[in-house]
């Protein structure tokens, strides 16, 4: 069983075996959406993107939706196991973030995710691992059809953005049901914690392509952590509705990852009720 953790209890090793992984999974994994083209890393951002627009876009659609927690969890746990796979290490999974900037909590350091963009420079994150003039992390897949190859950062400057607050969070997660509407779990978390966050950190963040940028994956990783966090707090609400009624939406529908006519990015299919009990699909949070 894979046990995630905040980044800020990470040891120095666990950290830098997870920036070597997705360097790893970057530079010398290929492709299996568009081989020779672009790296396994770059097939996360074109799924997500593919699940926004485009000419391959999918329904039904993972945002704006009961499928958003359903969907990003399957996503970031083929990516933790291609990251394991990649460095050859089982011990690697995936750290969350918990918004916080405070000390140690504050994932936007040299030795880890890097700063943020320089606005002299077009934004671009000029220190860390991911900086592109540290010549390992390139950016092949845009919303449009090219794009800037570096990683951009714009902390803040979206000021209808924000990191949500502790207190927000605990806000949030005190409503129910699941969905729908204004009131409920999905749409609160979606709408008020997790976009103010990809605004917030801004550039590539804030595209339908926005896991360009590794934090994508501690944000979502928190995301996901939180969904954990408020089914144990209401143990007697449904964990995920509609229950039923079809539409690609209820508890037996597949999750979708790519257009019927298009490569699928791994072989395993989930339906949304396999996705409710993590430890199934092999993980848990410390
Ligand atoms: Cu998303």
């Amino acid at each position: 069983m894979d046990t995630r953790i905040s980044h800020h209890k990470m040891s120095q090793q666990s950290k830098s075996d997870f920036i070597e992984a997705v360097l790893l999974l970057k530079n010398s994994v290929d492709s299996k959406l568009n081989p020779g083209r672009q790296s396994r890393y770059d097939d996360y951002v074109l799924i997500h993107k593919n699940a926004m627009m485009g000419p391959d876009m999918f329904m039904p659609m993972p945002h704006r939706g009961p499928l958003f927690f359903p969907w990003h969890r399957v996503l970031l746990r083929q990516f933790e196991l291609d990251l394991q796979a990649a460095a050859g290490k089982t011990s690697i999974t995936l750290p969350y973030w918990d918004w916080s900037l405070a000390g140690s909590d504050n994932p936007f350091t040299d030795d880890f995710l890097g700063s943020d963009g320089d606005r002299s420079q077009s934004n671009h994150v000029t220190s860390g691992p991911f900086a592109h003039s540290a010549g390992k992390f390139e950016i092949k897949v845009w919303d449009a059809a090219t794009g800037d190859p570096a990683l951009r950062r714009d902390f803040g400057d979206d000021h209808t953005a924000y990191l949500p607050t502790s207190s927000q969070v605990a806000t949030s997660l005190a409503k129910v049901p699941y969905s729908p509407g204004p009131g409920s779990w999905e749409v609160t978390c979606e709408g008020s914690l997790h976009n103010p966050v990809h605004r917030w950190i801004g550039g590539n963040m804030a595209d339908a392509t926005s896991p360009n940028d590794p934090v994508f994956f501690l944000h979502h990783c928190y995301i996901d952590y939180l969904w954990e966090k408020w089914k144990t707090q209401h143990p007697t609400t449904a964990p995920y509705l509609p229950a039923t009624g079809g539409h690609g939406l209820d508890l037996a529908s597949t999750l979708v990852y790519h257009k019927s006519s298009r490569t699928a990015p791994w072989s395993p299919t989930y339906t949304v009720k396999q996705t409710l009990d993590t430890t199934s699909l092999g993980y848990t949070y410390g």
